[in-house]
């Protein structure tokens, strides 16, 4: 093992000792340090060859690796969430601490403690690998070197295709391993606990594999998972779209939500709640192993997001209702707040948002986002929007605004907008949930909701979300277009076109809603859940050459918000 254990041992008392600290470091491998040229992390369906053996046996021997080795997979994964416990010695704020781990949710920090996050797994990934590929025949062993040399970890592209890699979900693979080709237990479709997984676990009690999108004998469903993803993806395709190209340019908006942004974390916990099982509850989730497949592509999304918005200014320095195992709330939120547990130097400081700012530092690239090639941020950002363009072609001219709205552009008194619904919702559930939103009243099954016609808008919220009060902003689908098409008695076609003035209104006559929770299992109407609604809506400024949409800030109409128990 070539890991980067540091061991330092001070020669005089008062001098600082920070033994065993893991360094979670920027690889070098494959790195050109003249161009600044980096090794790609590769969309899972194109990973093959020697980099596909060597990942595939790298993460099953982290899985096999003892539980109470801190670089095995059961504590790796133990860092997002359960088991409370500490890691490289990073001490709890306080002893006995909630039922936190270390992760951040629902914050700025969200997505660069996640990429240190990846980054720890990846340096550990690494290490395996070079290890393993030193094992291979002498014919062959240069070539592993060199792929190990330039392994980074695979993402799954969950937003390109509504189908599940055949990688993540067949129960073994075949590879070629040192001792020739072979087939191994497929490390991606789920981890085994050993020894036997704890009763503190009470609602995985006696189960000792992850399992997603379950039956009730806790058997995988993928037919299931896989019609679900179907009609949630088409959602979060629009979602990510809308982020990336009408989305502002504020970082807290697109990181989290707010403005009329839902926020890359909440289009990231539509995946969670959808795959159901381990993966949609918060504290369990990292264990099950498309997490980290899920959530290098969150990081993915992030950098193409950045170079599309290369002026925003990131972290903004605030503070964030949330608490941690290694911080009490609120937590403070700048360019220097410690990412616990995650080591920089061997001195035991720890990396920040800022020094994982840029990936150009850290040692990986994607191959959407390749600035080396490009002399200005301007010129990426160019290369950047037209590859979103290529893969949304399906999406791309569609600014989600209402028929009505465009039809009334020839009009000097009317901009076009786009309209906007905030939600409060409060449930007392320790339950996913998903919450939707119809032009008038819902299909009797709530198994049609995500694909009935009359749907203005839905949100996916994971479990331990803090959903006893969770609000967002939804961007909401043409209203004509869906109103017209529900052949809904209770939904009234408006008189058209409707004006500016008469559409918030006509929004409250006509917009239900449902919750529907799930403990994993099966899916319940939830029982008195309270929202409180408003409409708003913004108006479209401009759209530049790039296709790039800025809109004006939200105008908000409180006189008409109402508030609803269910
Ligand atoms: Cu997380």
């Amino acid at each position: 093992m070539v890991l980067q254990r540091v061991f330092l041992f001070g020669f005089f008392v008062w001098s600082q000792v920070v033994a065993d600290v893991f360094v979670v470091a920027p690889l070098k491998g494959g790195v050109n340090t003249v161009t600044g040229a980096r090794p790609f992390r590769k969309d899972l369906e194109t990973l093959n060859g020697p980099e596909r053996d060597l990942y595939l046996q790298a993460i099953a021997e982290i899985q096999k690796a003892d539980e109470t080795d801190k670089l095995s997979w059961f504590q790796l994964a133990g860092i997002h969430g359960l088991p409370v416990a500490t890691w490289d010695n990073v001490a709890p704020y306080k002893n006995n601490p909630g039922n936190v781990g270390y992760a951040v949710h629902g914050c700025q920090l969200f997505l660069p403690w996640h990429r240190a996050y990846v980054l720890l797994l990846e340096n550990i990934v690494s290490s395996h690998a070079l290890d393993i590929a030193k094992r291979y025949p002498v014919g062959t062993r240069s070539t592993y070197i060199t792929a190990a040399q330039n392994l980074r970890l695979p993402y799954w592209g969950w937003e390109k295709k509504p189908a599940v890699p055949s990688l993540v979900m067949d129960r073994t693979v075949k590879i070629n391993s040192p001792n020739g080709p072979t087939t191994i237990d497929n490390p991606l479709e789920a981890f085994s606990f050993h020894p036997p997984i704890s009763p503190e676990w009470a609602f995985y009690n006696g189960v000792d594999r992850t399992f997603r999108c379950p039956d009730s004998q806790f058997h995988t469903n993928y037919t299931k998972f896989e019609d679900d993803w179907i009609s949630t993806c088409a959602n979060c395709r629009k979602d990510l779209y809308s982020t990336y190209m009408d989305g502002s340019d504020s970082w807290p908006q697109a990181a989290t939500g707010g403005g009329g942004n839902i926020g890359i974390e909440n289009i990231h916990g539509q995946l969670h709640t959808v795959l159901g099982g381990y993966m949609v509850d918060i504290q369990a989730s990292a264990f099950d192993p498309a997490f980290f497949l899920h959530h290098v592509n969150v990081d993915r999304i992030w950098e193409i997001w950045s170079a599309i918005h290369p002026t925003n200014k990131y972290i903004e320095s605030r503070t964030c209702n949330a608490e941690t195992f290694a911080s009490p709330a609120p937590i403070g939120e700048n360019l220097t707040s410690p990412l616990y547990p995650f080591h920089m130097d061997s001195r035991g400081s720890f990396h920040t948002p800022q020094s994982v700012h840029y990936t150009k530092d850290l040692g990986y690239a994607y191959e959407d986002v390749q600035d080396w090639k490009f002399s200005n941020p301007d010129q990426l950002a160019a290369d950047v929007i037209s590859r979103v363009k290529r893969e949304y072609q399906d999406l791309a001219g569609k600014k989600f605004v209402s028929q009505s709205d465009t039809n009334n552009t020839a009009s000097a008194a009317t901009q076009p907008k786009r309209w906007i619904i905030d939600f409060n919702l409060t449930l007392d559930t320790d339950q996913s949930a998903i919450v939707y939103f119809f032009y008038g009243q819902p299909p009797s099954n709530p198994d049609t909701w995500k694909t009935a016609e009359n749907l203005a808008a839905f949100q996916a919220i994971p479990m331990n979300a803090q959903i006893t009060l969770r609000s967002a902003q939804k961007i909401i689908a043409p209203i004509d277009a869906k109103v017209a098409s529900s052949g809904n008695s209770k939904a009234v076609a408006p008189p058209a076109p409707l004006t500016d003035g008469a559409i918030p209104q006509f929004l409250k006559d006509q917009l239900d809603w449902r919750v529907a929770v799930s403990n994993g299992l099966n899916s319940t109407i939830a029982t008195a859940p309270n929202i409180t609604i408003q409409v708003g809506d913004q108006a479209i400024l401009s759209v530049d050459d790039n296709g790039l949409t800025k809109y004006g800030s939200i105008t908000m109409h409180p006189d008409l918000a109402w508030s609803c128990t269910k």
